[in-house]
């Protein structure tokens, strides 16, 4: 072997290992290092971690004024951001003179200040100063539902949604409770057709029925009532059919008198009911008359009579006019607290009965009973009586009523 075999085997040798160690070189970067391999994981696992937002402390819910339902607005000015309620066409023929907002607000919450001092008054007082309730004082804001004037399937109803709605920690919550009371309250008054009468100016005459046990307060309600449609522009005819007293005609004929209305009266006492009202039904028809109001008789002791009695005098008025009586209106006196809504269920059972007016607000208690009344018989009501006088009717506003009655009473409106 010579020199240069020798040099270039040697050359060759170290080449060799040169490119096994190059090769080395590339093959590396494919595996990570095992310290590179761990930053890795740890950068993913908190960026797995990282969403978790810092504990915001919440806005402290011991905040009272925003977690109670917004106190209600009053109607006018306080009230811009909601809607208006659209204002419908109105078949009147001239806009009622609008009364002032606060004063009517003032005096419907004078009108109720009897029936305020009821169970409203009660749950007021149970609630007032309290910040948490607990299972003993729900049952005494059952005992209170119960004891009140609203029936029993209304209590009933009210304590079943309470304990649903409230269940868990809001259960314990004042406010929530009575917010709850008050909105149901709102609901259970709100069903379709509540408010004022729209006579359909296509129907002439239009005719109106108010039948209700006597005593309830037809005969003033339907002094007040034709006053009403007068101020509004219709001519009205008001037709006595209560004629088994001579002292009920009498006193309808006052009435007609302070109200501006015209007015038909029975030959004599005993008179046919039904003809009375014919008679007045000819009469509005030849004298182009608006609205027709029928008086009638509601003696109770003779109840099945007196159903069919009221059953024939609508289907003389139905001969005569078609589609009439246009609205059959059940008088009740809320004064007579649940026996109101025994009344209402009698009535509804024989008659089609479009509205209620809820008479004597004014002087009791037991107002309440328009909560029970509207639930278990989903009729609505049209108006209310809070007084004797002819401005005392009220279109009934299942808000204003609901406002005018807990708003004094809530629990921190000290
Ligand atoms: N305090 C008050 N008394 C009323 C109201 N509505 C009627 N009355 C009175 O209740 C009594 C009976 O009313 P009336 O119209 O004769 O009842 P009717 O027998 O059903 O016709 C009368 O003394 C009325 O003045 C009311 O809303 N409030
Ligand atoms: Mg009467």
């Amino acid at each position: 072997m010579d020199l240069s075999t020798i040099i270039f085997g040697v050359l060759a040798l170290a080449f060799l290992v040169l490119i096994i160690q190059a090769i080395r070189q590339m093959g590396a970067p494919l595996e990570m290092e095992p310290d590179e391999e761990e930053a890795a994981l740890a950068a993913a696992m908190e960026a797995e971690e990282e969403p978790e937002p810092e504990e915001e402390e919440e806005p402290e819910p011991s905040e009272p004024e925003e977690m109670r339902e917004p106190e209600p607005q009053q109607p006018t000015a306080a009230a811009p951001a909601e809607p208006e309620e659209p204002e419908e066409p109105s078949p009147r023929k001239k806009p009622r003179k609008q009364p002032d907002r606060k004063e009517e607000e003032a005096r419907l919450r004078k009108g109720l200040a009897k029936t305020r001092g009821g169970f409203i008054a009660r749950l007021g007082s149970l609630f007032r100063g309290k910040h948490e309730i607990d299972a003993e004082m729900l049952d005494e804001v059952e005992e209170i539902l119960f004891t009140a004037d609203i029936g029993v399937r209304t209590s009933q109803e009210l304590i079943d949604s309470l304990r649903k709605e409230l269940s868990g920690n809001k259960l314990g919550d004042p406010d929530a409770i009575w917010s709850h009371i008050r909105k149901r309250s709102d609901a259970m008054l709100s069903g379709p057709g509540f408010g004022a009468i729209e006579v359909d100016p296509r129907v002439k005459p239009f005719v109106i029925l108010v039948i209700g046990v006597n005593g309830t307060g037809k005969t003033t309600t339907i002094g007040k009532l034709a006053a009403r449609l007068k101020e509004e522009g219709h001519e009205v005819l008001l037709a006595a059919a209560d004629t088994f007293r001579a002292a009920a005609v009498e006193q309808l004929e006052i009435w007609s008198e302070r109200a501006g209305a015209s007015i038909v009266k029975p030959s004599k006492e005993g008179a046919d009911p039904s003809s009375v009202i014919v008679d007045a039904l000819k009469q509005a028809k030849d004298a182009g008359v608006d609205v027709v109001i029928a008086d009638t008789a509601g003696r109770l002791h003779t109840k099945a009579n007196l159903m069919d009695e009221l059953q024939k005098v609508r289907r003389s008025i139905s001969k005569w006019v078609d589609g009439a009586p246009h609205e059959t209106l059940l008088v009740l006196d809320a004064t007579m607290g649940q026996n109101a809504i025994a009344q209402a269920t009698l009535f509804k059972e024989a008659m089609d009965i479009n509205g209620l007016i809820l008479t004597k607000l004014d002087g009791t208690a037991k107002g309440g009973v328009v909560l029970g009344i509207c639930n278990e018989l989903k009729i609505p009501v049209r108006f209310i009586g809070i007084g004797e006088k002819m401005e005392d009717l009220r279109e009934f506003e299942p808000r204003a009523f609901v406002q005018a009655l807990y708003q004094a009473a809530e629990p921190r409106a000290d």
